[in-house]
């Protein structure tokens, strides 16, 4: 991958006039206000209220406080200029118990907010489910259980019939590769197992749950756009030894493949179902079937690639991750390679009969700091942003049908297990104050936006 130091032309008009220009965030990150208004406690509620989960011992009791500054964010989404904004919707403040009770007062909250998106020009991208799961529904079971399918049926019904008249873009799960493995195979994340087949089994239930989704967004209703955001990577072998490519073609099978090939029809890959033996998930007829329903599109998160390396003795897969030492790295640790993207992208046109894509994250952290003068002088950031998104126009012009990109993340926020300590936001969050800041990357999203040509 070759990301030459030269900072590449990028210009609006160079994009079609109906592209999307976003940002992301999500419900748990941002909102705060976690005893307000009937909201009940999420699995990371919980999770970050255990010790030694959460690397500065924080939690998203308040977050961003987007729950009391929503039209603050979005007068700054609006100030920069995006035509679309990406969040999620909180289960736990939309319904409150087992029997499926509905908290009048959540859902207010989000039609107030939808409505505040479509005043300020901005076309809202809801995500139903970004990680935030009841813990009464974990009590019985979480994901693992297949009646968790149910109840998120249940809530995407409320949703989308109180909603669907403005909301007209829906992606049903955000990154189902981390609510599997990393909250039930890793345990980095929430509910915290270490459990393969555990993770394998949640995996079913949240493709199932997305499968069974999309029909009834489209009977709620009319004109939705109902698609899935994934997290997935490019993947290169370490070294051309023929057990090295092996073991990529592995990983490739269930960090990508795992996902990609029950959404378009070919059920779950027979190389790694052989490979995880009886850890696979227990399905019942007609599963697969639901899980292949035709997509509007498929929302695409991209952050970096991974290096492949053979690893005999770490079953189930035998491989391990490595990294490649010529490239850039954010704060974070994850390799900076805006060409991943356009190979990412060429892949999945290739590989898969998909259909329209939009990249649904993208973004770096770094250390970011606010100075005397009041600015955040985030260039690595600012840089980020625009050799992707000349990665992604590099797609485009190669024949992919990308049609939007939004940028994680509008603001800092909560990063999961890694608390406050990862900032990822165009806008800085004094955490303490809580006053926004636009940091350089903001300034130049904005500028780039409103460029008269
Ligand atoms: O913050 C997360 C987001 O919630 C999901 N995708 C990756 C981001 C950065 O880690």
């Amino acid at each position: 991958m070759d990301d030459s130091k030269r900072l590449p032309e990028l210009r609006r008009i160079d994009f079609p006039t109906d592209f999307l220009w976003g940002c992301s965030t999500s419900s748990f990150q941002i909102e705060g206000a976690a005893d307000t208004d009937g909201r009940v406690p999420s699995i990371w509620d919980s999770f970050a209220a255990t010790a030694g989960k959460i690397r500065d011992g924080s939690d998203a009791r308040v977050a961003c406080d987007h729950y009391y500054r929503w039209q603050e964010d979005l007068d700054i989404a609006q100030s920069l200029g995006l035509n679309a904004y990406r969040f999620s919707i909180s289960w736990p403040r939309v319904i409150s118990d087992i029997n499926g009770t509905v908290n009048e007062v959540g859902l207010q909250f989000y039609s107030d907010l939808v409505d505040g998106m479509l005043a300020r020009g901005l076309q809202p991208w809801a995500t139903l489910y970004h990680w935030d799961l009841p813990q009464y529904l974990q009590d019985q079971g979480g994901w693992e259980n297949r009646a968790t399918v149910q109840a998120y049926l249940h809530f995407a019904d409320v949703i989308s019939r109180r909603l669907g008249d403005r909301i007209k873009h829906w992606i049903t799960h955000n990154e189902p590769w981390c609510t599997a493995m990393h909250g039930n195979w890793d345990g980095m994340h929430a509910p915290g197992k270490r459990d393969f087949k555990a993770a394998l089994q949640v995996c079913h239930h949240v493709l199932l749950s997305h499968g069974l989704t999309v029909p009834l967004l489209r009977r709620n209703v009319a004109d939705a756009k109902v698609g899935i955001a994934l997290s997935l990577h490019p993947l290169r072998p370490a070294s051309d030894k023929p057990e090295d490519i092996a073991a990529t073609r592995r990983h490739d099978g269930l960090r990508n493949r795992w996902f990609l090939d029950p959404l378009h029809g070919r059920g779950y890959p027979q190389d790694i179902w052989d490979l995880v033996g009886a850890a696979a998930p227990q399905m019942h007829d007609g599963d697969l079937q639901a899980i292949a329903v035709p997509l509007d599109f498929l929302g695409v998160n991209y952050y970096f690639p991974e290096v492949i390396q053979d690893a005999p003795h770490n079953p189930p897969l035998a491989t391990s991750l490595t990294h490649d030492p010529t490239l850039e790295r954010t704060a974070f640790g994850w390799e900076v390679a805006p060409h991943g993207l356009v190979t990412l992208l060429k892949r999945l046109k290739q590989d898969y009969p998909v259909p329209p894509m939009y990249v649904t994250e993208n973004g770096a952290s770094y250390e970011d700091r606010l100075e005397d003068d009041g600015s955040v002088v985030d260039t690595q950031r600012r840089d980020y942003f625009i050799r992707h998104l000349a990665a992604l126009q590099e797609a485009r012009q190669a024949g992919v049908d990308v049609r939007g990109y939004f940028a994680w993340s509008l603001i800092d926020n909560f990063e999961w297990a890694e608390g406050y300590l990862r900032r990822f936001g165009l806008v800085y969050i004094d955490f303490e104050t809580q006053q926004r800041t636009l940091k350089i990357s903001a300034l130049w999203y904005r500028d780039f936006l409103q460029a008269p040509n």
